[in-house]
């Protein structure tokens, strides 16, 4: 085997070899009409099949695109993006076309010489001066967007939800009465005692929390969520409210959103009833039995180990009488817990 390596190294050096002397006798050689011509079609026959990817991609792989933001805060991300995507969709429509045009249009002709000037000072400005006012105006939209999402004032009243990130599956933790989230460490981490969390019960805040394995929040109240993570770093990925935050461990992050349609609603939304149907479409081909039904969902984004694939946990928005009602019947830690 180890012989057999050693031949197709040789083989391969010799190959470059061979390939290398080839070039070098096409020094001399010089393109003429002939060749300029073709070539320059060539780069026209190019853009053609280019723009035309580019027409079937914005088309006709539209259908993966999330539906419309189910969060108040995600839809400055969405606007955000739909001036970012069309910006630069335009910038490169263009630029692309020069590029082969003038490709094309300028290729070399015999007993033509290109014009040569060293700068152009109005030029030079105007390509500096348009990316930069787009760029502050992007990046000013974007760091006003991250701070109403990342710092939460009180007088908004936000309702606090622990996320708890650990290979491989999520928990969370509702504040209780106190809307105050008790203390949490590792080292509390007691399996005997079910206290997976790692809550620490002797702050007294965590006495009224309340520990749940399916995710359920109040539609139209602002969530703050607080991330822990036991192990590794882990992603709490909540694509259909535009949240993303990353769990680390020995720290607490954070992020806000407000809810903005049921679990129920999102099932009428015509973009989620249409993705809902091309889903079912592909489990009947494939002979499925069980049909997909929409459903929030918080995944883990960061590759975390064997089983990050599956790490998710679905969540549910009510109406806020429906949300009440289920968090009073969770037990709270004092219970549960000694
Ligand atoms: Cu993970």
């Amino acid at each position: 085997m180890l012989a057999l390596f050693y031949i197709f190294i040789a083989v391969a050096i010799g190959v470059s070899f061979w390939q290398i002397t080839r070039i070098m006798n096409f020094r001399s050689v010089i393109a003429n009409d002939k060749d300029n011509n073709f070539q320059g079609k060539m780069f026209i026959g190019f853009a053609v099949f280019f723009y035309a990817m580019m027409i079937y991609c914005l088309i006709w792989l539209n259908v993966v695109m999330l539906p419309e933001s189910a969060s108040i805060e995600g839809e400055h991300d969405d606007t955000l993006f739909n001036i970012s995507f069309w910006l630069i969709g335009i910038v490169q429509f263009a630029v692309q076309f020069l590029i082969f045009y003038f490709t094309y249009k300028y290729r070399g002709k015999q007993g033509y010489k290109a014009k040569f000037f060293a700068d152009s000072h109005k030029l030079e400005l105007i390509w500096t001066i348009a990316p930069a006012i787009v760029l502050v105006v992007l990046i000013g939209y974007g760091l006003w967007q991250w701070n109403n999402v990342m710092y939460v004032a009180n007088d908004e009243d936000p309702m606090e939800i622990e996320i708890y990130a650990k290979q491989f599956n999520w928990h969370a933790r509702y504040a209780g009465a106190d809307n105050t989230l008790g203390l949490g460490n590792v080292n509390f981490i007691d399996i005997n005692n079910n206290n997976q969390m790692g809550v620490d019960m002797s702050d007294d805040a965590s006495l009224d929390d309340k520990e749940v394995t399916e995710l359920r929040l109040p539609k139209g109240r602002k969530i703050l969520f607080k991330f822990r993570s036991q192990d590794v770093l882990h992603s709490a990925y909540m694509p259909h409210f535009r949240a993303q935050m990353n769990c680390v461990p020995g720290m607490v992050t954070q992020f806000a959103f407000t809810p903005k349609y049921t679990t129920e609603e999102m099932r009428q939304n015509q973009e989620v009833i249409a993705k809902t149907d091309g889903i079912n479409e592909i489990r009947k081909r494939n002979r499925e039995e069980e049909r997909y039904e929409f459903d929030y969902i918080l995944l883990c984004n960061k590759i975390c180990g064997a089983s990050h694939y599956n790490m998710q946990m679905k969540i549910i928005v009510e109406e806020e009488e429906d949300f009440n009602e289920w968090l009073a019947k969770q037990p709270i830690l004092a219970e549960t817990l000694q």
